[in-house]
């Protein structure tokens, strides 16, 4: 049984992460047109390089949860088909929980990427007009190496291949308001089977019921013995 699993802010909630869109979420304190697009970023890269640069540091005060944990022991345990975890988080509590078969689809807040050469870098401090780029030493041409808005989400191919051949589809903690994530429940084979948790009853639960059987609820079973 080939098994994909989609994360969204809400399984990073319990480490004390903001999700985006729950009550006085992250777009509730900021207009993500004015912090997660590329104009955005053109009309005033000071005030988006301190907006991810406040979320980078943060970084430092949060451990990985329990669900990080399950799903990181999940990998290593699972013998009876594939594993891929795809997450929307920028966070690094799924590479620090020991997660090896995960993409950032969304990039990542760890790394920079240089408007000159285009490479990406391991980065853990402020970006600033100063930053050098570890790749072409060109100064203050840094970028958080992010997927905003209107830009394509990085390593499409891999996922839209993992969702042909899934059978069992977990998603944990994204309200499914952001695509092409929004949408991979309709990239499943009809034989999948689905599993949500989150507290709410995602937009995705409803596409996913669309002609088939519904996302089961709440628990996730024993996958595990
Ligand atoms: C693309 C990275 C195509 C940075 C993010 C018009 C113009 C252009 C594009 C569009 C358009 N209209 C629509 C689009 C597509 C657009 C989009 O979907 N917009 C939305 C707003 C409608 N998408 C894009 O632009 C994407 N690119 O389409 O490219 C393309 C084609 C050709 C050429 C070029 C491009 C790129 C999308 C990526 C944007 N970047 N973030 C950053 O993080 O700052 S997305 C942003 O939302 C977040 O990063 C997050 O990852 C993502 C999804 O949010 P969630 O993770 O789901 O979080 P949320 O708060 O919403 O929900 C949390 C859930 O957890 C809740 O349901 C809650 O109940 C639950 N929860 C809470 N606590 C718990 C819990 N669950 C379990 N346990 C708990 N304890």
């Amino acid at each position: 049984m080939n098994i994909v699993v989609l994360t969204g802010a809400g399984i990073s909630a319990e480490s004390g992460l903001a999700t985006f869109r729950d009550l006085g979420g992250i777009w509730s304190q900021v207009k993500l047109e004015e912090v997660a697009t590329p104009e955005g970023f053109a009309a005033d890269p000071e005030r988006v390089q301190a907006f991810y640069n406040a979320r980078r540091a943060q970084l430092r005060e949060v451990e990985p949860n329990a669900a990080h944990h399950a799903l990181a022991r999940l990998e290593r345990e699972w013998r009876k088909g594939s594993f891929l975890l795809v997450t929307q988080n920028v966070d690094d509590l799924h590479d620090r929980a020991g997660s090896q078969a995960l993409l950032h689809m969304h990039g990542e807040l760890r790394r920079a990427r240089c408007l000159a050469c285009g490479t990406d870098h391991r980065w853990e401090d402020p970006i600033t007009a100063e930053s050098a780029c570890p790749g072409c030493g060109a100064r203050g041409r840094l970028r958080p190496h992010v997927v905003w808005f209107g830009e394509m989400p990085l390593h499409m191919e891999r996922i839209e291949a993992a969702l042909a051949n899934c059978d069992l589809f977990i998603a944990i903690g994204t309200s499914a308001q952001v695509w092409p994530a929004a949408g991979f429940v309709r990239m499943l084979p009809r034989r999948a089977r689905g599993i949500e948790v989150n507290p709410e009853r995602s937009a995705m639960a409803s596409s996913f019921a669309e002609g088939r059987r519904g996302l089961a609820t709440q628990e996730v079973p024993r996958l595990v013995e």
